[in-house]
């Protein structure tokens, strides 16, 4: 049986519980088959990956690896995080490029790829995920690995026009033609990808749809992947959670009005800003709303020392304490803004008891929260989803009421719809994405994707 390696910017130790669908896919996979977890220990030393810690539990073994200040500043910080992450999510004007910070990002991914090349086999499967570590694989292969290798892209795939504004584009993204095997989230980020590939990189497409780049001595295919969650354990553990003391006290806390719920990472991709004012139009137009009904946004802070983040956090608290300053009463906060993390069975009680899942993130890869919302509901008297167009997850989620996040006045309206609408109208809609989460679960995901790679015989 092959093994299983997989590489990503952060990993789950077995004995963490990292948020988010990621995380599980890969403990899942690996439990499956076996294998190997590489990733950055979330530590910073003296010296960048100078050696690996190895923690080994049942058939997975855990390898970690430190980052100096400087380089976590310039690859993940930097990098990765103020030139890939805004490009990807159409954010020119958040781009922030500097060569040092690229030749960082190079740097770290080849310190990552001497590690890994000296314990890679033949027959050995690798996936590498995220935009952390684009150049890894024709890093691998430039230290003679042969092994097949896959990578997926967690963000949007943006058009050619957007990615052609990175000066380097060329160099890091014909890199993607060392892989065996390109996802992406949707059909969309594929075309985009194809339309690049074709008139940036001159590549070629053959009749099976198979890509090469000119010049290249490898083949590989693109295809999309949609993540999901694990639908069935969501569901249990919201129900289970409908008796947690958290939950309680929340229900007891509304005294009977309306819940609105967003939850987000504080990220500027999430469309918060908009989202609040949306809900202070609702208020503002919409007066039999007052005291029926509150808004809980749950935003643990997330990259706390990017400035463009630090900016949000500024702004959010301004939009809140505005729209509670004109609205609230003595007994009634409209908006409960909270920055602290939950667990995650928490988080989904939370999300039954909400009539509407407030999900408009201004671009979003997936967004698995939307997701959550929609498997953590009770089937009897469902709440409804409110979901950015903009959103992965838009594209098999359509039974939703889909937004645009830009359109304030728009989203107020919908918001509106949502809590007024009927609850046969409810179960239909929910019924119709519960179905499709129940097919494409985190299960059917990775295998898909594996298979893609490996051939069946991994992980099934
Ligand atoms: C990236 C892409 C893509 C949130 N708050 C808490 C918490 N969470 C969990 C959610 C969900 C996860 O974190 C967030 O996933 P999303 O998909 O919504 O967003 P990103 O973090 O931006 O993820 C995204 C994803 O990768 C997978 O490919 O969908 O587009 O941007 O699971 O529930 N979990 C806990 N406490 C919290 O307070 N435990």
């Amino acid at each position: 049986m092959k093994r299983l390696v997989v590489v990503s910017n952060r990993i789950a130790l077995p004995n963490e519980t990292k948020p988010g669908g990621l995380a599980l896919a890969m403990q899942a996979a690996l439990r499956e088959c076996g294998g190997l977890w590489l990733g950055w220990s979330g530590q910073t030393a003296e010296r960048s990956a100078s050696e690996l810690k190895r923690m080994q539990a049942d058939s997975v073994e855990y390898l970690t690896f430190d980052l100096s200040k400087p380089d976590l500043e310039d690859y993940y910080a930097g990098f990765a995080n103020r030139t890939l992450w805004p490009l990807f999510h159409f954010r020119p004007s958040l781009v922030d490029f500097a060569r040092a910070c690229y030749a960082c990002y190079v740097r770290v991914n080849a310190l990552i790829a001497d590690h890994l090349a000296a314990l890679l086999q033949p027959d050995d499967v690798v996936w590498v995920h995220d935009y952390h570590l684009i150049p890894l694989g024709a890093l691998l292969r430039e230290r003679g690995v042969r092994a097949r290798i896959g990578f997926f892209l967690h963000t949007p795939f943006p058009p050619q026009e957007l990615l052609t504004m990175l000066p380097v584009h060329r160099e890091l993204f014909e890199t993607l033609a060392a892989y065996d095997l390109v996802g992406f989230h949707t059909p969309d980020y594929v075309r985009a990808f194809r339309d690049y590939a074709l008139n940036e990189l001159g590549a070629e497409i053959n009749e099976q749809g198979v890509f090469s780049v000119r010049g290249g001595r490898h083949s590989f295919r693109v295809a999309d992947f949609p993540i999901s969650i694990d639908t069935a354990a969501v569901a249990r553990a919201a129900e289970q959670a409908a008796n947690q003391a958290a939950t309680r006290r929340l229900q007891r806390s509304l005294e009977g009005r309306a819940l609105v719920i967003g939850v987000d990472r504080l990220d500027y991709s999430k469309g918060l800003p908009e989202r609040f004012k949306a809900y202070g139009q609702l208020l503002a137009e919409h007066p039999e709303h007052h005291r029926r009904v509150t808004l809980l946004q749950i935003a643990p802070t997330s990259r706390g020392d990017v400035p463009e983040y630090q900016q949000l956090r500024g702004e959010l608290e301004r939009i809140a304490g505005a729209i509670n300053g004109r609205f609230a009463e003595p007994d009634w906060v409209p908006l409960r803004y909270v920055n602290k993390p939950y667990h995650h069975n928490s988080l989904t009680g939370f999300y039954r008891l909400a009539r509407v899942g407030f999900v408009t993130p201004l671009r979003d890869g997936m967004n698995l929260v939307a997701k959550e919302f929609v498997a953590s509901q009770d089937p009897d008297d469902p709440g409804v989803l409110v979901l950015s167009r903009f959103a992965g997850a838009a594209h098999e989620l359509g039974a939703a009421l889909l937004v645009n996040p830009h359109d304030i006045e728009g989203m107020a309206n919908s918001l509106r719809a949502a809590l007024t609408m009927a609850l046969a109208d409810r179960r239909a809609r929910w019924r119709e994405m519960m179905d499709v989460l129940q097919r494409q679960d985190i299960t059917a995901w990775r295998r898909s994707f594996l298979n893609a790679l490996a051939g069946p015989g991994l992980a099934l």
